[in-house]
């Protein structure tokens, strides 16, 4: 009736809308029925020339009491009925529904299907017929919702719960994560493809992609994973320096930690740094700049990660395949310094966005939502108000002032890297962060 929910794309769809319509014409017409008498009754019976009016001993009326006595209880009863029999509906999946698994991690949707086939944030599902996901989470509670759909559902680690939808149309629609779960919350998204059921059963067979997976060669598979899983945004392939150390001829390489110990850069050592990096921290730097991976990556990955790190050796010079644009051209074509400044912050040799969010959360730096013109405490308990010089200071020598409550680990690489002007676009971009 309303349409206030969107398009409805499962069956039940219809039902929840329909229940969602009755309660909000009801509170509006309540509201607007009550609101006006009081009004009305505040309006004639005001106070005039400075006299009260004395209100008449009313006694009762049965008939009116039976009537706002009667009427509200069958309404009440009605809207329950409308929500018992949606709800029933939503939460009973038909026997014959085909079952998908879901994984909920932090921040990404794994599905698998009964065959075997697996995807990562996209849900192929064949129009018209019941679909049931049995849904469990890796680390926290995530709560799986297709809008379209009408269901939701949350997903609890150590335990699986389910949902089900019937879907009326074909087409690609949203799904969210709508339990918060940490810094990338927001960007746990998937996609819901709806396909006609031939064109499911062709995509359901069709395991090219994993046998193009599988077939390929392990350290060729990490490379791609070296982009894919962002590491490098903080390590260098060709001894530069970044966040964190450079791989070049990492593999077996022997180093100091920062208690002293010395380390050999084995296979477990590389994958311990990989699922727990604040176990050991190589000397010159501090725990906390690299995130942990774990539940994250799978044993396969990480094998073929190690495979890579090897290919590392020096003996020739490997180029990632990075599919983004390059910073200059980014920056070049943008239209205003604050879109340079932006894709500045967001190029991955930078790593900024590693760092420090744009949203108000917390990461290993502060958030740059709100940072321009505010009061900021430093560690050695002084205040500065947050100025052009303050930043190009903060960026070119992370050192010299360091913020109240925050370990002084941002790198100092910045300065030669970061031209006056990139500066100056990365600032125009923060005062855009208000
Ligand atoms: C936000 C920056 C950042 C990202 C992203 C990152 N790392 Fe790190 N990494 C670091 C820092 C800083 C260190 C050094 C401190 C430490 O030992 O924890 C480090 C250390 C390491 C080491 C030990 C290196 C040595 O010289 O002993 C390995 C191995 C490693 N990282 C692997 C990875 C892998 C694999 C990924 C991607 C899956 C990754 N890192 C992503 C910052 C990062
Ligand atoms: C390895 C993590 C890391 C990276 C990468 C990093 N920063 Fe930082 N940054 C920090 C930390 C931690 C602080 C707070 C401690 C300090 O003041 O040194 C900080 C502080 C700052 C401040 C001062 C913030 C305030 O609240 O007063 C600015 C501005 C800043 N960084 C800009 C940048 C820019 C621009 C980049 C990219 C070119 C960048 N940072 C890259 C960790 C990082
Ligand atoms: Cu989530």
């Amino acid at each position: 009736m309303l349409g206030l929910l969107g398009e409805q794309g499962s069956d039940f769809a219809h039902k929840v809308d329909y229940a969602h319509d009755v309660v909000t014409i009801i509170s509006v017409v309540c509201t607007v029925l009550i609101v006006g008498v009081m009004l009305y009754f505040a309006v004639i019976y005001r106070q005039r020339n400075g006299k009260d009016h004395e209100t008449p001993a009313i006694e009762g009326n049965n008939t009116l009491e039976v009537i706002w006595t009667v009427f509200p209880t069958l309404v009440c009863i009605w809207v329950a009925w409308l929500g018992y029999d949606s709800f029933v509906d939503l939460r009973t999946p038909p026997a014959n529904a085909m079952e998908v698994n879901v994984t909920g991690r932090k921040w990404a949707w794994d599905f698998q299907y009964s065959n075997g086939k697996k995807t990562t944030s996209e849900l192929v599902v064949p129009v018209g017929e019941p679909v049931k996901l049995i849904m469990t989470s890796r680390d926290v509670l995530h709560s799986f919702f297709v809008p379209v759909m009408r269901t939701k559902m949350d997903v609890i680690p150590g335990r699986y719960t389910q949902e089900w939808f019937r879907p009326i149309k074909t087409g690609d629609f949203q799904v969210f994560c709508t339990e918060y779960c940490g810094n990338e919350h927001s960007k746990m998204m998937a996609r819901l493809k709806v396909l006609p059921r031939a064109e499911f059963e062709r995509w359901l067979a069709d395991d090219s992609e994993a046998k193009k997976l599988a077939a390929m060669k392990p350290s060729d598979m990490g490379k791609q994973l070296y982009v894919a899983k962002s590491c490098n945004t903080c390590h260098s392939l060709d001894g530069s320096p970044k966040v964190g150390p450079s791989w070049l001829k990492l593999y077996n390489r022997q180093g100091t930690l920062t208690n002293g110990q010395s380390y050999v850069a084995d296979h477990n050592y590389i994958k311990e740094s990989i699922l727990n990096p604040s176990a050991k921290i190589v000397s010159g730097y501090s725990a906390g700049m690299m995130p942990s991976y774990d539940g994250q990556i799978s044993d396969v990955e990480i094998e073929s990660i190690i495979e890579f790190i090897k290919t590392v050796d020096g003996s020739q010079k490997i180029e990632p395949e990075v599919t983004l644009p390059k910073r200059q051209d980014a920056g070049a074509s943008a239209a205003s310094p604050a879109d340079r400044g932006k894709a500045l912050f967001q190029d991955s040799a930078n790593a900024c966005s590693g760092c420090h969010s744009i949203d108000g959360s917390r990461m290993s730096g502060p958030s740059f939502k709100g940072l321009w013109g505010r009061k900021e405490k430093l560690a050695d308990g002084t205040e500065v108000s947050v100025d052009a010089a303050y930043i190009k200071e903060s960026i070119w020598k992370p050192q010299a002032k360091v913020v109240a409550g925050y370990p002084p680990i941002m790198p100092g690489i910045y300065e030669g890297k970061l031209s006056e002007e990139n500066i100056n676009d990365i600032i125009e971009y923060i005062k855009t962060l208000q």
